[in-house]
């Protein structure tokens, strides 16, 4: 297996249906990934150890979901300088609101780069850390540009269905 260049972080396996979508979609753009679940309350030295040792192992960029409070993303941007992308999730009460305020609020001086609440949030996340390799990679630049491609010829297809043709 290709050492991973993004580690995909969450805050518990409760995360993990919702976080895979990040992973499958790094899968199609052949962007090697792996997947961890570390708590910043429950576990907050082993989110530290993670993150060190990740960033040794030549990790690129971080996709961190968490939900509630979620504030798993800002500590994993505090002990790095590698692109943290937040996936606010909607597993409390307060349906993913309380996440995306958490996430996207980060004070000025440690930067979170947030996505939307659930899957298209994970898909995203995804999608902008492979864009962030790419700019020193060119043939994961045309992957994503076959992406979009596909995406475009999609809307094509709905519209002749559509108008019945
Ligand atoms: C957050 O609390 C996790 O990211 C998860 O979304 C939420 C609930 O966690 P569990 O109680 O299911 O472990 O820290």
């Amino acid at each position: 297996m290709s050492t991973p260049l993004v580690t995909i972080v969450m805050g518990s396996d409760s995360d993990l249906p919702v976080m895979q979508v990040a992973a499958e979609t790094l899968a199609t753009l052949d962007v090697p990934c792996e997947l961890r679940v570390s708590s910043a309350h429950r576990s907050p030295e082993k989110t530290r150890r993670l993150v060190a040792e990740a960033v040794e192992r030549g990790v690129r960029v971080f996709i961190v979901g968490a939900g509630a409070a979620a504030h798993l993303a800002g500590v994993i941007a505090a002990e790095t300088t590698r692109p943290v992308i937040g996936v606010p999730l909607d597993g409390s009460p307060l349906k993913g609101i309380d996440a995306l305020y958490s996430t996207v609020m980060m004070p000025g001086g440690i930067p979170v780069a947030s996505m939307a609440i659930g899957k298209a949030g994970a898909k995203n996340a995804a999608l902008f850390a492979a864009e962030i390799l790419a700019l020193h990679d060119p043939a994961l630049a045309e992957r994503l540009a076959e992406d979009r491609r596909q995406q475009t010829a999609g809307v094509e297809e709905k519209d002749r269905k559509v108008r019945g043709g």
